[in-house]
């Protein structure tokens, strides 16, 4: 190759390496405003559904931040965030909100430090506080009227369908806690106070750092065709305003419903749901299988042996009452153990 030659050729590998950067790096599952309660800055990555539960008279802090949930990308927050708690009498109080940075990833995959928010309140009632944060976005025309449960005690569910008269406002007809893996979480969008029909609601999981380039990566190479369609799902509210998911896996959901512009920023109502793994727990309801199977085998043995004893005296013509009780018994039981075997 001629100097020149390699130049060129050089010249248009940057280039093709920078469009290929581009089109990864561009890739995006949507912005959503993330509220995830933490005892510590620390671990306020490592959210559980456990961090949205609250003991009578407990300080929660609420981290607010912006970014791409489902691949873990971080964003600054470009204004200060709205912050408020509907206590579960309904009364609210305004939260005094703290700007704070958080390490995470950028949108090229550099760790970075990003602008975010905090604030605290007591929980001082039983029953469900709902966080409102109301966080406006110029750069992604966006405002986000997001809300998250905060729920304390025992069979106090009071309060986590609360309509807050927010410009815009997702209303659960779902309990949003105690929901596990595959449960199906309904809801309705309200818009100044009306149903919200027909239109878009994104449904998205958080991931941490690690686990959110492992999925991100996967679906890459599953799905080199449209990866982000596995980020971010996509439902549509019907002329009601209602709309349905299934929340396959557990973690932190985000559901948004897209409203109107309002000054050339969509309004979108997102409401946040915990979801737990599967309960009972997978291991321990595997492990109680062999037993309960084991049982079910020792009581057809003995009914067995019951009905050869019943059947041993030889010509006495039509079987006994006892014999058919033992025989209905046996097929009961086999029934139940072929039954159990076929899960
Ligand atoms: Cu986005």
């Amino acid at each position: 190759m001629t100097k020149r030659r390699k130049k060129a050729t050089t010249i248009a590998t940057i280039l093709l390496a920078g469009i290929l950067l581009a089109s990864v790096a561009g890739m995006a599952s949507a912005h959503f405003t993330m509220v995830f309660p933490s005892d510590s800055k620390a671990t306020l990555w490592d959210v559980t559904p456990e961090d949205y539960i609250a003991e009578l008279g407990e300080t929660k802090t609420v981290y607010i931040m912006w970014g791409h949930p489902y691949e873990h990308i971080s964003f600054d927050m470009a204004s200060t965030p709205e912050v408020s708690v509907m206590k579960p009498d309904g009364t609210i109080e305004e939260l005094t909100t703290t700007q704070i940075t958080v390490d995470g990833m950028d949108e090229e995959g550099n760790p970075g430090n990003f602008v975010a928010y905090k604030a605290s309140f007591t929980v001082d009632q039983r029953g469900d506080s709902v966080v409102f944060v109301r966080y406006e976005d110029e750069d992604q025309k966006l405002t986000d009227y997001v809300k998250a449960i905060i729920h304390c005690g025992e069979e106090a569910w009071e309060g986590w369908d609360a309509e807050l008269g927010k410009k815009a406002e997702i209303v659960p007809f779902t309990r949003p806690y105690g929901l596990e893996e595959g449960f199906v979480f309904t809801g309705k969008a309200l818009y100044d106070g009306n149903a919200l029909p027909d239109a878009d609601v994104e449904v998205e999981k958080y991931h941490t750092l690690d686990v959110g380039k492992e999925v991100v990566e996967t679906a890459e190479t599953m799905f080199p065709y449209d990866p982000p369609m596995m980020f971010t799902r996509v439902t549509k509210t019907d002329k009601n305003g209602e709309f349905a998911y299934t929340l396959d896996e557990p973690g932190i959901w985000f559901v948004a419903a897209y409203g109107p512009e309002v000054e050339g920023l969509t309004q979108r109502s997102v409401f946040i749901i915990p979801v737990l793994d599967a309960f009972p727990p997978k291991a321990e309801a595997e492990a109680a299988a062999p037993a309960g199977f084991e049982e079910l085998k020792s009581r057809v043995k003995s009914l067995e042996d019951k009905v050869a004893a019943l059947k041993t005296p030889a010509g006495e013509g039509a079987p006994g009452f006892g014999v058919i009780t033992a025989v209905a018994g046996l097929l009961i039981v086999v029934y139940l153990v072929k039954r159990r075997k076929g899960r």
